[in-house]
This record gives C-alpha cells, sequence and structure tokens, in this order.
C-alpha cells in the first residue's frame, strides 16, 4: 500500500496523488456508504491494482478542515492582493489574516502587479508602505510579478511538500500566481478533464493541484467575508503585535477599546501598531460583541 493525499472526487472516481503520479482511485466497499466524507487533501492509503488505477483502503484523521474551499488537512494560506489595479483592500486582508489564524493556518502574504506597481511608481504614484507594516509583524510577505517572474521562485520554495490554499479578491491574481508557479514540470494526469459528457456543472469543484512540489487549490475571488465565530478575546489573539503586548495592559480583560493604561493604545500613539490594523481590530470588535448577543 502506498500513502497520497486526494486531490479530488469527480464522477464517482477520486484522483490521489502519490508517489509523484495521479491515480484514478475507487472506494473499498466499506467506504462507500460514507463517501461524502472524504475531502480534497485527505491523507489516503492505497491500493494499486493496474496501471494508474487503486482503491483507498483507508484513510487518516484529518487536522483540519476549511469550509470554504472544502479542503482537509491545510497547511497555509496564500493570501493574494494586488499592490495596485485595484489596490489592497487592508480590511479584507486583516479579516483573512483573522480567519486562517483562528484556523491554526499560516499566513503567507503575496503581493502581485510589482510591475505595474513599478510603472506606477515612474509617474509619481505614492510609495506602497503596507509590505513593510505586515513583515514588521512577523507575516512572510513575498513581492512578485506573474508577468515578469520576479519573486515567484521565492514563493514556490514554501510550497513543498505542504498544502496550500489561494484566497484574495477577484482580479488579485490567485490563478496568475498559480500559473506563473506550475511552469517547469507539468505532471502527467491521464484522464483529469473536468469536462463532463453528463452535461452542465454549475458547482465548480474544489481540487488540489499539484503546484511547485507541493498541492495547491486555486479559489474564486471575493469580496466580502463574515469573522468566523470567536469571542473578543480570541479576536485580539489574531493579532500578533497585541498578543505580544496584551500582558502589558493594566486590566487581564482589556479588549484594548476604552479601557485605561492600555498598552495597545500606547502602541498605537507610539507608532509601533499600524493605525490601519486598529481601525480593523476595533470595526471586527463591533462585529464579534454584535454576534456574541445574538446567542
Ligand atoms: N501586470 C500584471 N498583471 C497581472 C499580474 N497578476 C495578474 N495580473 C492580471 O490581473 C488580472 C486578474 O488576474 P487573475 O489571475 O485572473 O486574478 P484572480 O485572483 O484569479 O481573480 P478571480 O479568479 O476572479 O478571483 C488578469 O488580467 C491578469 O493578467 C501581475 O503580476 N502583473
Ligand atoms: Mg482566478
Ligand atoms: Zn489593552
Amino acid at each position: 500500500m502506498i500513502e497520497g493525499v486526494l486531490l479530488k472526487g469527480y464522477g464517482g472516481f477520486y484522483y490521489v496523488y502519490a508517489e509523484d503520479r495521479v491515480w484514478e482511485c475507487s472506494l473499498r466497499g466499506r467506504f462507500r456508504v460514507k463517501d461524502q466524507d472524504f475531502l480534497p487533501g485527505d491523507r489516503v492509503k492505497i491500493l494499486p491494482d493496474e496501471e494508474n488505477k487503486a482503491t483507498i483502503e483507508a484513510v487518516e484523521p484529518r487536522r483540519n478542515a476549511l469550509i470554504r474551499p472544502t479542503i482537509a488537512n491545510v497547511d497555509q494560506a496564500i493570501l493574494v492582493f494586488a499592490m495596485t489595479s485595484p489596490k489592497p483592500d487592508l480590511n479584507l486582508m486583516d479579516r483573512l489574516l483573522v480567519q486562517v489564524t483562528d484556523a491554526e493556518i499560516d499566513p503567507i502574504l503575496v503581493f502581485t502587479k510589482l510591475d505595474k506597481y513599478e510603472e506606477d511608481l515612474k509617474t509619481g504614484s505614492e510609495e506602497l508602505t503596507i509590505m513593510d507594516v505586515y513583515r514588521k509583524i512577523g507575516y512572510t510577505v513575498f513581492e512578485v510579478s506573474n508577468e515578469t517572474g520576479q519573486g515567484i521562485e521565492a514563493v514556490g520554495a514554501g510550497l513543498k511538500n505542504k498544502i496550500s490554499v489561494l484566497a484574495g479578491p477577484s482580479g488579485a491574481g490567485k490563478s496568475s500566481l498559480f500559473n506563473a508557479l506550475s511552469t517547469g514540470k507539468k505532471l502527467k494526469t491521464g484522464e483529469l478533464s473536468l469536462k463532463s459528457k453528463r452535461g452542465r456543472h454549475t458547482t465548480r469543484h474544489v481540487e488540489l493541484m499539484v503546484c511547485a512540489g507541493g498541492l495547491v487549490a486555486d479559489t474564486p475571488g471575493f469580496s466580502a467575508l463574515f469573522l468566523p465565530d470567536m469571542n473578543r478575546l480570541e479576536l485580539a489573539e489574531c493579532f500578533p503585535e497585541f498578543a505580544q503586548r496584551r500582558s502589558q495592559c493594566r486590566f487581564s480583560s482589556c479588549i484594548h477599546d476604552k479601557e485605561p493604561n492600555c498598552a495597545i493604545k500606547e502602541a498605537l500613539e507610539n507608532g509601533e501598531i499600524a493605525s490601519s490594523r486598529y481601525e480593523h481590530y476595533l470595526i471586527f470588535l463591533q462585529e464579534v460583541i454584535a454576534a456574541e448577543r445574538r446567542y
């Protein structure tokens, strides 16, 4: 038996990546009754029979599972935002960071359209300093051009042997990044076409794809997000620059809003915490408090 990762289920078959190839698998009888339980990202054991065909014999317990997109065992989320056209929506970026951190998934920030941004600068556009703000907090930040390939290799180096999900607003360059990362080795996939002979398909299939030595899922863009169920203290935990300073607040229950002697507000006034981050924190805090009241 060999170990692999489920890429997708489609048309009654499951496609599993193992030993550097994709296997078309069917389920052992005992799995068949609960086959909706399989998600892309599930770690499975398969038994090959003929060439490229196998049966799934066992599935490991999941480490985590995202709801949208539905993928299990996600190691990292690559949050993709354009540096220009469109300008990054920092509220959405901070929201995504909260969601990902709350799910205990590592966030990576990739700023795209570096080529366009550099062109903009020549015509006197304002410099974008936000990348350094996020670097200073401790996030992993990349600046890339999917057009010229600048910075792409560095992003690819972090994908090896991991399950990654691309997320971010529409037009940010997620699919372009995926393509830029995929150049080079093309994998033999056999029957992996998503075109169904049985007619139109409205659901967009979630699938993992082999990319830069790891597995990556592209997702459609979105413009709004709701925060996960969390309490106010958990929210502050999702802001690393707050979490580091929290013990210096006068009250241990401080939510860094109206309380006196708050270390977060002091850091804000000293310019050690970015005002956009604190502003978004307050917006999210109101949402979390409103949600708490509903229960
Ligand atoms: N100049 C430049 N254009 C880019 C870059 N990355 C993406 N684009 C362009 O931006 C547009 C949107 O790119 P996509 O990759 O489709 O964006 P997406 O995030 O996948 O968008 P959705 O699938 O709608 O969520 C396309 O016209 C790309 O050619 C880049 O690094 N530089
Ligand atoms: Mg896309
Ligand atoms: Zn405080």
